[in-house]
C-alpha cells in the first residue's frame, strides 16, 4: 500500500486552489492539475508500507494544537508548480512530530525536508509561472490524515485511512 500523511482542506481552500489552477489554464498552461478532491498538504510520505494499523498506532503519539494556514503565492520545483503556505510554526512543529513518530516505530519515510506546498499541477509545459491572483482564504487545521494513495484510471485515487485529532478538538463525525 503506497501511504502518506497529510492535511486534508475544507472546500473554501480547495475551491481557492481551483480558482488558481482556472487562471493557469486561461494563460495557457496546459500540464496534468491535481484534481479537487486530490488537493492537500503532505507532512510525510511513507510510499509502499503493508501496515497502515501501525501507523496509525504511531500517529496516536502525535500531540499538536490546532493551526491557520494560508495559500501564499506560487512555486515549482522543476515540472511540478505548486501553491505556498503560509502558517503558524505548528505546523513544522505537527510535522516533526508526525516523521519522529514514524521513525520511533520503525516506519520509513522520504527524509527531505519538509518543504509545505500543494501541488496544482504537473508538467506545465512552460518555464514561466504566469502571475496569478491568489484568493485570500484561510483554515484551521484540527486533524492530519493516514492516506491511501491508489492509481486510478484517470487519476490519483487517495483514500483516508484514518485521523489524528488536534488536542481540545472533539471528533464532530
Ligand atoms: P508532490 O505533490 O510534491 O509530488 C502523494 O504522492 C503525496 O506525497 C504528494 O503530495 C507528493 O508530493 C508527496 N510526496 C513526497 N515525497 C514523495 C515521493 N518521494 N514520492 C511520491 N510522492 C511524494
Amino acid at each position: 500500500m503506497r501511504l502518506f500523511i497529510a492535511v486534508n482542506f475544507n472546500d473554501d481552500i480547495k475551491g481557492a486552489l481551483a480558482s488558481i489552477q482556472e487562471q493557469l489554464k486561461k494563460s495557457n498552461v496546459h500540464g496534468r492539475y491535481t484534481a479537487y478532491e486530490n488537493l492537500h498538504l503532505t507532512l510525510a510520505f511513507i510510499g509502499e508500507y503493508g501496515d497502515p494499523n501501525a501507523v496509525l498506532d504511531a500517529l496516536a503519539g502525535v500531540k499538536f494544537k490546532p493551526f491557520n494556514l494560508r495559500l501564499d503565492g506560487m512555486g515549482s520545483f522543476g515540472s511540478v508548480w505548486w501553491a505556498g503556505i503560509d502558517a503558524d510554526d505548528e505546523l513544522k512543529r505537527c510535522a516533526s512530530q508526525v516523521r519522529h513518530a514514524l521513525a520511533q516505530a520503525g516506519i520509513g519515510f522520504d527524509k527531505k525536508r519538509f518543504s509545505p506546498h500543494i501541488t496544482l499541477v504537473r508538467e506545465p509545459g512552460v518555464q514561466v509561472i504566469p502571475s496569478v491572483e491568489i484568493p485570500n482564504v484561510q483554515m484551521t487545521v484540527r486533524e492530519i490524515s493516514l492516506m491511501l494513495s491508489e492509481r486510478g484510471k484517470r487519476s490519483m485515487i487517495y483514500t483516508e485511512l484514518g485521523t489524528v485529532l488536534a488536542e481540545d478538538t472533539e471528533r464532530t463525525v
